[in-house]
This record gives structure tokens, C-alpha cells and sequence, in this order.
């Protein structure tokens, strides 16, 4: 039994999040972490929601809450949300936790104790008007190089040049359209990364089976030449900038930076699993007691690579203790909604709630998984939707669910049959399941979430193709033995799908092993085709397990959400 540690990149506490976020990192980790628990190994699957920051105070303040109630509220309803879309975690914490406060306060010491730190003087956009400090992206105004009329202070989005705020012509606050800002001081800590860089790189470099996408990335951040980076920010929420209860001197009113204590936060939320469970946290994160044999595998999109290939190891490996460091990241890309980005400002797709209440989960959990933006991003239309609905999991595994069952009860009494020996078409359909099932374990193994789909598709199509030829409805009038082998056999394969099937779409799985086995409880994964259900045993008929997605559905949903017409995020 091995041990592995999994967390998926922290969602962000401003709302909802769409389908877009599920399928970059929470749905996947929850794939891999259902398909190694079911291999028998011990899994810890951590992931919380990320609250600190700018964004988050402002989504509050359009809320009309204080943001501690903002955030408190927020979370609850994202983990609600987690869990109706069968996201196994052991935890869903929170970065603000007394336990995220006291372990990011402890690497601050650790990295400060270690000389990594340093205070120096900025230059901060300070508004009169709203009676704060802005981060960069906060101040707008024109663009120098191209005139554009709304340039953030960090980057224009028309001609993309990186700014600085003091850059600015007519500068004002995003915040309240004030103008009344100006320059201030303002004390920074300042994380000395660029001594890490031949750590980081030799690192880096030792990561043979990473993806690539992840390993350019990381090196384009060493190759451009690592630059100290801020961790601390003048905003009032978030984690003081102080060691056991003494803010530091001349931080008073300062807080770290929110992407300084988000991934701090996966070992915060295995200390809050701790705490709630009577376990041990250290056991999964420290080296020295027992965190030496767990593989680590982090989740996430593209955009927070930097963060957890850099920012993240040079906390861990700057406190100069042995911390567990990540072993594998499996970094995803883009889905688009009709070739455009899914956005949360922009409203554009479709949010975990709305999903909801559209369709159950699993249909959705299918959807995005057999086409997880892995090697390239990839792209959602409602009418692939459908087909994929329509193809795969009504017509392909729940016809075969369907009519087995259907069958066995009409005329095999509802139980298991047991006369007769499996043949030649039997063996034939055995080996060639196993040769699937052996890649698939591979590609599970490999995260490779939507070819593995594709190959379990192949294995419900194998399932279906052995009805065809046995043909028991036909045999049980001439050869009932025949039909009983063909149906005992055709309920044992249900059973393997239901297996195999269980960290793509868990409800159906279960639905299956309730109503041939009597029991839900999760399925170990099948090394090769074995006979599970004992005969003579009842079965009952599982509800429809996937509906088709009729076309006056569709075309309402398209109605409610846009269609092509959004690509380009219009309407
Ligand atoms: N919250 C993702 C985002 O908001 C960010 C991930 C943190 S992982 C430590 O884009
Ligand atoms: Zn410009």
C-alpha cells in the first residue's frame, strides 16, 4: 500500500466557480484520488477555498456583508457545491483558519530566521478617496504607449505592456473612480527567491516524467531571471505580518500576500483535518515523521504553475526544514465555452450551480472529464454536449445496464443465473476487456483522464457488442442454458464497469452495485475479469441511469446561456 497525498489548486472565495475551474483542477485531482483509494492505497485529498486578497474584499463589499461573513458564507456554499459534485475531499478548509494563520506566520519566522527576507521602501498608489492603499490592477488609466483609455496599473490590456501605476495618464481608482490618489512610501518584506534559483532549476531539472507543459513553464520564470518578489500588501485582511501574537515593527495594518499563504494553506488544511479527526498532519508533510514515502500530486491550470513550481518550493525549501515538497504536477489547460474563455467577470458559461440544476452530476462529471483541456485546451458546445450525453452514457453504458437487467427480471425470476460454463465468445470477450482494462490502469495511473475515457468507452462498447452476439433474447427460446451464461456473465461485466467506472461517474457506479450487488459501498479496483455477484443472488432494476438530452432541452439551455454567439463575449 502506498501513500498519497493530493490537493487541487484552492478556488477562490469570490462566488460560484464554473465549469471551466472544475475541470482545471478539482474535478481531475478527485479522479486520480478516487482511482488510487479503490487501488487500496491511503489517499489524503485536501483542498479549501482561498479568501484572502483584494478581489475578495471587494466581492464582499459588493455583497454588502463584512468580508468575514462574506467569506464564512462562501465557503459553505462552494463546499456544498464540492460535495453534490461528488468531490471525495478528506477536507475542504479555509486560508483563513487559525491553523493557515499559525503555520504561514511559522514559515515567515522560519524564511526571516534564515536571512530570506528583507525590508525595503515602495512606491504604493495610495487613494485619498477610499481611504486605502490599491494594488496595481486597482488603478486605471491611459495607457502612455497606445492611448487605450482603461490600462490596468500592472498591464494594458490593449497593446500588453507591462506598467507600473506611476506610468498612468489620469490615473484614477477602480475601486471608486476617484481621482484623488497619489504616491506613498510604503515597508515591504521582500522574499529573496533569486537566491534559490540553481536550487530551484537543479530541481526542476531532476523532474524527468513532469509534463511539459508544466517543466517550460516553470524554467521560462527561471530562464527570465528570478526576481525577489513582495510578500506582504497593505490591506486590512488576511494574515498579520507577526510571530506568536508580535506584529513586526512597522507592519502594523500590513498582511501577507495572498498567493504567499494560499498554498501554504494545503498544509493549513491538513492540520484542520487533524484537528477535527484526531490524526496526525505531519505524518503527510514532514519528512523527518513519516512524510518520506507519501507521493505528493498537486492539481491545478496553467495560470498557477509559477506559483507552485517557484513561489511555493521557495517557502518550503527557504524555512530550511524538511517539508514535504510536491512529487508530480499535473498542470491543465484551458476549457473554452464556444471558443472563448469561461468568466466569472464576464459571466460567460456555465457556473457549478446552474449545472446542478440542470442535470445530475455525473453527467457533467463525464462531460469534462473525456474532454479535460490535457494536451491542448479544448472546447465546450452544448450541442457536443448532447451528443456526448446522448452517445455515451445513455445509449452506450446505460443500454447496457438497461437491458440486462430488464431482461434477468423478465425471464430469470430477477436472480442471478447460475446454469451452465462460460465458452468460447465468453473468453474471447475476457481477454480482449483485459487488454483494455490493462491500459486503462496505466493511463489512470498516468492521469490521463481523457484517454482513459476513451477507453472505457471502448470497454462498454466491447459489453455491448457481446449482447449483440450471445443474444440471449433469441437463445432463450432455443438454448435457455446459453441465455443464463450470457446474462450471468453480461451482470459479472456490469459489475466490473461499475468498478472501473466509479471515479468518472460515482453515482451510476453505485446505482449499479446497489441494484446487482445490494451494496454501494466503493469498489476496489479490478485487476482482471472475475466473477463478483454470487449466483442465485437477487437483482433489482436500477432507475434509468442516464436520460437522453432531448433537442427543445438544448435549445433552452442555449436560449438561458448563449451560444455561439458568446464566443467572442458578446450578449
Ligand atoms: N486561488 C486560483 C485562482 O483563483 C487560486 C489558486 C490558489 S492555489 C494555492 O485563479
Ligand atoms: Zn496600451
Amino acid at each position: 500500500m502506498s501513500r498519497y497525498l493530493i490537493t487541487s489548486a484552492l478556488p477562490y472565495i469570490n462566488g460560484v466557480k464554473h465549469l471551466g475551474n472544475l475541470v482545471g483542477s478539482m474535478l481531475p485531482a478527485d479522479t486520480y484520488a478516487r482511482f488510487q483509494r479503490a487501488r487500496g492505497n491511503e489517499v489524503l485529498f485536501i483542498c479549501a477555498t482561498d479568501e484572502h486578497g483584494t478581489p475578495a474584499e471587494l466581492a464582499a463589499h459588493e455583497a454588502g456583508l463584512p468580508i468575514d461573513e462574506y467569506c464564512a458564507q462562501m465557503h459553505v456554499l462552494q463546499r456544498d457545491l464540492g460535495n453534490r459534485f461528488g468531490l471525495s475531499f478528506d477536507h475542504f478548509g479555509r486560508s483563513h483558519s487559525p491553523q493557515n494563520h499559525e503555520i504561514t506566520q511559522h514559515f515567515y519566522h522560519q524564511l526571516d530566521q534564515h536571512g530570506l527576507l528583507e525590508e525595503r521602501t515602495t512606491r504604493q498608489v495610495y487613494s485619498i478617496g477610499d481611504g486605502r492603499f490599491l494594488p496595481d490592477r486597482y488603478v486605471i488609466g491611459t495607457c502612455p504607449h497606445c492611448g487605450y483609455e482603461r490600462a490596468r496599473g500592472d498591464q494594458c490590456e490593449n497593446c500588453t505592456r507591462v506598467l507600473d501605476p506611476a506610468d498612468l495618464i489620469k490615473p484614477r481608482s477602480a475601486v471608486s473612480g476617484s481621482t484623488n490618489i497619489e504616491l506613498r512610501d510604503s515597508k515591504h518584506l521582500f522574499l529573496k527567491q533569486s537566491q534559490m534559483v540553481g536550487r530551484l532549476r537543479e530541481w526542476i531539472d531532476s523532474k524527468k516524467d513532469w509534463p511539459v507543459l508544466v517543466t517550460s513553464i516553470a524554467r521560462k520564470w527561471l530562464d527570465e531571471g528570478l526576481k525577489d518578489r513582495s510578500i506582504t500588501r497593505d490591506l486590512t485582511w488576511g494574515i498579520p505580518v507577526a510571530y506568536q501574537d508580535k506584529v513586526r515593527p512597522g507592519f502594523e495594518g500590513k498582511v501577507f500576500y495572498v498567493w504567499f499563504d494560499a498554498p501554504i494553506e494545503y498544509v493549513g488544511a491538513t492540520m484542520e483535518w487533524a484537528e477535527a479527526t484526531k490524526e496526525n498532519w505531519r505524518r503527510w508533510w514532514r519528512e523527518d515523521q513519516g512524510a518520506a514515502d507519501v507521493r505528493y500530486v498537486q492539481f491545478m491550470g496553467k495560470d498557477n504553475v509559477p506559483f507552485h513550481t517557484v513561489g511555493f518550493p521557495v517557502t518550503l525549501f527557504g524555512s530550511g526544514e524538511p517539508w514535504k515538497v510536491v512529487d508530480y504536477v499535473k498542470g491543465l489547460n484551458w476549457m473554452n465555452y464556444y471558443g472563448g474563455k469561461f468568466s466569472t467577470s464576464g459571466n460567460r458559461g456555465i457556473f457549478m450551480d446552474q449545472a446542478l440544476e440542470l442535470l445530475p452530476a455525473d453527467y457533467w462529471r463525464w462531460y469534462l472529464l473525456a474532454n479535460a483541456p490535457e494536451s491542448d485546451d479544448s472546447n465546450f458546445t452544448w450541442q457536443h454536449f448532447q451528443a456526448t450525453v446522448n452517445h455515451e452514457l445513455a445509449d452506450v453504458l446505460g443500454n447496457f445496464i438497461n437491458r440486462i437487467a430488464k431482461f434477468c427480471t423478465a425471464r430469470l425470476g430477477a436472480v442471478v443465473p447460475e446454469k451452465g460454463e462460460y465458452g468460447s465468445l465468453e473468453a474471447e470477450t475476457t481477454s480482449a476487456l483485459e487488454q483494455r482494462l490493462s491500459t486503462l490502469t496505466r493511463l489512470m495511473e498516468a492521469m490521463d483522464f481523457r484517454k482513459s475515457a476513451t477507453e472505457l468507452r471502448s470497454m462498454w462498447v466491447i459489453g455491448n457488442e457481446y449482447l449483440q452476439k450471445a443474444e440471449p433474447w433469441v437463445t432463450m427460446k432455443t438454448d435457455p442454458v446459453s441465455a443464463e451464461v450470457s446474462i450471468r456473465y453480461a451482470l459479472n461485466l456490469a459489475m466490473v464497469f461499475a468498478a472501473i467506472a466509479q471515479p468518472f461517474i460515482p453515482d451510476a457506479s453505485a446505482k449499479i452495485r446497489k441494484a446487482f450487488a445490494g451494496s454501494e459501498g466503493p469498489p476496489a479496483w479490478p485487476g482482471n475479469l472475475t466473477d463478483t455477484l454470487k449466483p442465485k443472488a437477487t437483482i433489482t432494476v436500477p432507475d434509468v441511469l442516464f436520460a437522453k438530452i432531448e433537442n427543445e432541452q438544448l435549445a433552452t439551455w442555449i436560449e438561458r446561456f448563449g451560444g455561439p454567439d458568446k464566443k467572442n463575449g458578446a450578449s
